[in-house]
């Protein structure tokens, strides 16, 4: 999120000035109702996809079974997921790739050593870990397409892409946009998009988000919709006060007594309004006195007794524009024990700076002030002009909700909301005081309570929980810092639960003097290595899928899943006919357009990806039996391509115990290619010597099997079924163009599973 080159002058320069957030248009009111819920709730139980990924079954490595309908209940209405998302890789300089991780396993020594030869240049990008789909660029469609898919199947409503240093990435979110857009129309379910913006200076990054996506309607079918209308994570005070205006250290200073607060300005064109706030520390009570004077120290205008709530903008409409010119305005307290305005101290070569550098936006302009007649060493920005129609519509059009960025204090307004905060986390209310969202993350960059970086071995990686980050030998996978944050959002049960994150990946290289607490000899601020990350997308090696898995079931214990509907039995005959086929239930389905199909350059100069194990497109599959065989169906989306002597061809597992222990990836049996390239054959696997493997002593049995067009049935003995099953109960899934004998990821980086990635579907016989 924080990248050096970017941010390093920022924090040395930014003159942090504010006060009287000013200007311009009125506050919007939002009303109507998230089409999603609105969809929800007339749907109570309803499966999130048209996949039905929440009724897939998934055990990980650790042993741990997704949680099902038995154990989560039905789909609740009203609960939505958002997930922080990155479009920055390949943009901030493509050296390396530095894998931060690999190279302190080599050389620990390095960690402690910013001169070791093993480390990018300073502020350079370095991964904490590799991703399973690589070290992967921004615009990688079929990367992207994967996203839409695992983050569909997981029960994400909305990514939201972190454009916080001031960078949009039009190069990363236009195939994005795309991408997810091609997903929806072939009839998939895939979240959303949303921005979140800079914390303190939205305003650039709003308006170039407004300017080439919003009201070009580019791609609006992906847009995020929000208390009706489109979510922007962004402060709309600040797009208020139209131009760079930074409350970023910002104190607020009361109105005491009789003192007036008094600022001079000069505007170069007419204007009709002023705005401004004021914070009341709460008080619902409070009321100012407002003067406009002119240069001559007339008064143009006076409003007595002028109601403020905290920190809501409030606004002088004049009947006539006042031409350019210098003028002042006065505020003094009227009612109320508490009110007065944000202030930020500069001084020296800053304040010089500040004044020389006035604002060039239009209608704003660096002032000094004085209080009680006396010159104050501060500098107040005010904002004054005319109507802005552009501020006007994008504060009509967005539902805003600004990110609290610190991960300690919680909300300082409603509406706020958090994306990554330090167990407990805080509630985050809505203006209507509804509590709304709550933040859940993997690992937070604090040290010692206070905000710092990752790199610091005492702060909050993985394994943190209990207060306390373990010692390396006590880490594990199983995500202890994410699920104590979990458990809290599932007992507090807000609207919405923003986890942190997916694919960041990436953080730029500092030293010592990194402007941040806990600053180690090299120092990185948000990313580190595999403990101390906070991504779920699945990686290389280490922890595997792990997190992914682990935020899935989570997500599901949140919403909810639908109930699965029961099964029905007909007779079948293997004779390409599939008309018996119609009355068979349940229909399981897969997503649709998910064959691997990838070419794209990766990290660097060097790296490429090409991947082309995508052919047959599984789209739905079912299950029926009689007293001797079990039926298999599937249906995919354009005829069935190859034959049993193509590469890695139809293949059919079957987890018949529901124990992912026993068997290849669980599955006992496998329908597969014959040796000669004929036909189908039935495998059996065993445990020899510690190691799942086919078992060559058990003679491969011939599978009676029919296809056309679209569409294959195949029948094979009942009796690979455990003994004792009267009602047949187990795991199956479809593999094309994937090397069914390998491990997980083969099936997320391959062909196509159904379903997908490490999922099975569940058959329970009627
Ligand atoms: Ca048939
Ligand atoms: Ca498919
Ligand atoms: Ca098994
Ligand atoms: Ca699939």
């Amino acid at each position: 999120m924080i990248f050096t080159t970017i941010i390093v002058p920022k924090y040395r320069f930014r003159l942090n000035t504010a006060v009287f957030q000013a200007i311009v248009v009125c506050a919007v009111a939002f009303f109507g109702v998230n089409s999603y819920g609105v969809e929800a709730k007339s749907n109570v139980g309803a499966s999130w996809n048209p996949a039905q990924s929440d009724q897939w079954v998934a055990t990980d490595d650790l042993g741990r079974a997704l949680p099902t309908y038995e154990d989560v209940g039905a789909t609740k209405p009203d609960k939505f997921i958002a997930c922080f998302y990155f479009l920055w890789l390949g943009r901030h300089g493509e050296a390396g790739p530095y894998n931060i991780s690999e190279i302190i396993k080599e050389h620990p020594e390095a960690r402690d050593d910013p001169n070791a030869p093993y480390w990018g240049k300073m502020y350079e990008p370095h991964h904490w870990g590799e991703s399973i789909f690589g070290y992967y660029v921004g615009q990688d469609e079929a990367v992207l397409r994967k996203h839409a898919q695992m983050l569909g199947d997981a029960g994400v409503d909305v990514i939201c892409f972190d454009v916080t240093n001031q960078l949009t990435y039009p190069e990363s979110y236009r195939p994005l946009f795309k991408v997810f857009s091609e997903m929806q129309k072939a009839g998939n379910k895939v979240p959303k998009v949303a921005f979140l913006c800079p914390f303190w200076d939205p305003n650039k990054v709003v308006r170039e988000l407004w300017h080439e996506v919003y009201s070009q309607n580019f791609y609006p079918d992906v847009w995020f919709m929000w208390k009706g209308k489109p979510l922007i994570l962004a402060d709309p005070d600040f797009v208020r006060a139209t131009g760079a205006l930074n409350c970023n250290g910002c104190t607020p200073v009361k109105l005491e007594g009789k003192a007036v607060l008094t600022q001079k300005f000069s505007i170069n064109e007419p204007f009709e309004k002023i705005s401004l706030n004021s914070p009341t520390w709460t008080e619902n009570n409070c009321a100012v006195n407002f003067r406009l004077l002119n240069e001559s120290g007339k008064t143009l205008e006076l409003h007595k007794n002028v109601g403020v709530k905290d920190n809501d903008v409030y606004s002088f409409n004049f009947k006539a524009p006042y031409p350019a010119g210098i003028y002042t305005v006065e505020l003094s307290k009227a009612k109320g024990e508490s009110v007065g305005w944000w202030a930020h101290s500069l001084s020296g070569d800053n304040y010089t700076d500040a004044a020389g550098k006035a604002n060039p936006i239009k209608g704003v302009t660096w002032l000094e002030a004085t209080n009680n007649g006396e010159p104050v060493n501060q500098v107040f920005l005010i904002g004054v002009g005319d109507y802005d129609e552009e501020t006007r519509d994008i504060l009509d059009f967005f539902t805003f909700r600004p990110s609290q960025p610190d991960y300690f204090s919680g909300p300082t307004k409603p509406n706020q909301w958090s994306w990554l905060e330090a167990y407990p986390q805080h509630e985050y209310y809505n203006d209507k005081g509804e509590l709304e969202e709550m933040g859940v993350g993997v690992a937070q960059n604090a040290v010692d309570g206070k905000l710092g970086v990752l790199s610091n071995p005492r702060s909050y990686g993985r394994s943190y929980h209990n207060g306390a980050e373990p010692a390396p030998e006590d880490c594990d996978f199983t995500g202890k810092n994410f699920q104590e944050q979990w458990e809290r959002a599932l007992k507090v049960d807000p609207e919405i639960v923003f986890i942190t994150g997916w694919n960041e990946w990436i953080a730029g290289r500092f030293d010592i003097n990194a402007p941040f607490h806990g600053a180690t000899p090299v120092s990185f601020v948000d990313q580190f290595n595999e403990e101390f990350s906070r991504d779920c997308e699945p990686m290389k090696g280490g922890h595997g899928d792990a997190y992914y898995y682990q935020m899935i079931s989570n997500i599901r214990r949140f919403k909810g899943v639908s109930r699965p509907n029961p099964a029905k039995t007909r007779p079948i005959d293997v004779d390409g006919v599939f008309s018996d086929w119609s009355k068979v239930a349940p229909n399981f389905y897969d997503t649709i357009s998910d064959p691997v199909h990838r070419d794209c350059r990766g990290w660097g100069k060097d790296q490429k990806y090409v991947n082309n194990t995508g052919r047959n497109d599984f789209i739905e599959a079912r299950v029926s039996f009689d007293n001797n065989h079990l039926f298999f169906y599937a249906k995919t989306q354009n005829s069935i391509q190859g034959d049993p002597s193509s590469e890695n061809w139809l293949s059919l597992l079957l987890d018949v115990d529901e124990n992912s222990k026993t068997g290849i990836n669980g599955n006992d049996y496998i329908v597969r290619s014959s040796k000669d390239g004929k036909g189908l054959e039935l495998v059996a696997t065993r445990n020899f010597e510690g190691k799942n493997e086919i078992d060559s002593s058990v003679k491969a049995l011939p599978v009676e099997y029919k296809i056309a067009g679209s569409e294959i049935e195949l029948k094979i003995p009942r009796s690979i079924l455990p003994a004792d099953s009267k009602k047949p109960t187990f795991r199956f899934k479809w593999a094309d163009g994937i090397n069914v004998l390998g491990d997980w990821s083969e099936f997320t980086t391959n062909g196509d599973a159904a379903p997908n990635d490490r999922y099975y579907y569940r058959y329970v016989a009627p």
